[in-house]
């Protein structure tokens, strides 16, 4: 009789869900599909997409350069629409075959990758300016521009907000929009390392107010957007964006997000320092008060947070003080965060040197380590730049299967690490944690040795 009692044991137990095989968002996280948080720490690749020929310098051994020596793990692939659809109702197959390439070389390299639909002043038509094909708005618009610097004063532009407007009016302009995105799922869907969208770069509202702007024409398109491309890849996360008016300081008037699976994504800067005039270390509170609000954001909206795009000019006063900030701010609420960019040869805020090494400002406070992948729900994470020591706890979750992972730089060698909760090893770059059995919560610290 005893195996009767076993057999209906077994039936009576629940049978747990299947485990979902792709990324997800799940109590303010990314999840991975064995069920642990995911943070994002990458580069924005880059701004040269921006315009012709629409791609920059990076091939296989550059992604591997970011992943294997500098420790990112993802990156943010910016693709323009001008590239997509260059003439009305004409798919470039070329630029999408080469799309595809490029990024399955970042996927090839073990980064994740979002893809960023960009856009900067509306579009191609304007001098400087990037995104929508010439023939999404009128001419005219285009020959009476004169621009100003720097250059986001122009989104005060009258011709700008002209084409904005003529966008978000027209359901036509909307629509292409959105096949769009679907070509770019088309090209995608077979990459497993593509796990989402961002529909679109710092969204101009042009002459509505922001908070109406971002219920009744954002938040729709968003919806589109993400049913467009969930036709090819049902498990896309949505990395959305408030509107560019976020960067300002308003909070977003963003709806609770319905969908699942969405990431609230968006951008971090200072403004003094956007405006060329250098970072001020007193500046720092702003920067983490910043974050705070952020996420209580994206809280509100039953999303997880990534910072989208935060960054700087290697050359301007106060790099440093405020690379550290941006750090300590993602950190203090476990954010993901995204460096704004990763190019070389320009006197911006590439992160790279023109032979391709890091330029030496931001490899001290961009490139550092950080935690990747966590059994349960990461607390906060920091890096005490002058004892080169990161400190990290997370509540574990017995459910999550595997490790709790940490990325470090390929150039920190000797480590002292202490650990209460769990059990670690070093494997390679990584510092690998395995939660003791029955420990709440586990606590690291991880202190870089003097060579
Ligand atoms: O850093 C970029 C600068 O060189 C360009 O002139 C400008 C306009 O295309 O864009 C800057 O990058 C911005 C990005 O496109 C959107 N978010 C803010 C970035 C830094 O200002």
């Amino acid at each position: 009789m005893r195996w009767l009692a076993v057999a209906l044991l077994v039936s009576c137990t629940p049978v747990p869900p299947p485990a979902p095989k792709t990324f997800s968002v799940r109590d303010g996280f990314i999840r991975d599909p064995e069920g642990r948080a995911v943070i994002l720490r990458g580069v924005n690749v880059s701004g040269k997409h921006k315009g012709p020929p629409y791609f920059d310098f990076h091939e296989a051994p550059d992604f591997a350069r970011l992943r294997d020596v500098w420790g990112f793990n993802a990156v943010r692939f910016l693709v323009s629409w001008s590239a997509i659809e260059p003439r009305r109702g004409e798919y470039d197959a070329s630029y999408l075959a080469e799309l595809k390439r490029r990024v399955s070389l970042a996927t090839g390299a073990g980064l994740l990758v979002f893809i960023d639909m960009h856009q900067d002043l509306y579009g191609e038509g304007f001098v400087g300016a990037n995104g929508a094909p010439r023939w999404t708005c009128d001419e005219k618009n285009y020959a009476a521009y004169r621009p100003v610097t720097p250059w986001f004063l122009n989104a005060l532009s009258a011709q700008v907000i002209a084409c904005v407007d003529g966008f978000w009016s027209s359901a036509d302009l909307k629509s292409r929009y959105v096949q769009a995105w679907r070509q770019v799922a088309i090209a995608l869907k077979d990459d497993v390392g593509v796990i989402g969208v961002d529909p679109m770069n710092e969204p101009p509202w042009g002459s509505m107010p922001n908070d109406v702007f971002e219920k009744t024409r954002l938040a729709p398109l968003y919806r589109e957007v993400l049913a467009q491309v969930r036709a090819e890849r049902p498990d896309w996360i949505g990395f959305l964006e408030p509107a560019a008016s976020r960067n300002l300081g308003l909070p977003t008037a963003l709806p609770r997000f319905t969908e699942p699976n969405v990431v609230y994504a968006p951008h971090a800067y200072d403004p003094d320092a956007e405006r060329g005039l250098g970072f001020k270390p007193e500046r720092r509170a702003a920067i983490l008060e910043n974050a705070r609000a952020l996420k209580a954001e994206a809280d509100a909206l039953g999303a997880a947070l990534v910072i989208g795009e935060f960054g700087g000019n290697a050359s301007h006063p106060g790099i440093v003080e405020y690379m550290d900030a941006q750090y300590a701010s993602h950190g203090a609420v476990a954010a993901g965060a995204m460096y704004w960019e990763d190019t070389r040869e320009d006197d911006g805020y590439g992160l790279e040197q023109a032979d391709g090494g890091l330029k030496p400002a931001l490899e001290r406070g961009v490139v550092r380590p950080f935690p990747e992948r966590v059994a349960g729900t990461p607390g906060a994470y920091a890096f005490d730049d002058a004892t080169q020591t990161l400190t990290f706890s997370f509540e574990a979750d017995s459910t999550a299967r595997g490790p709790t992972v940490l990325s470090l730089p390929a150039s920190w060698r000797g480590l002292d690490v202490t650990c209460t909760g769990g059990v670690w090893t070093r494997e390679g770059r990584a510092v690998v944690v395995s939660t003791s059995t029955g420990a709440s919560t586990v606590s690291l610290s991880l202190r870089r040795l003097p060579e």
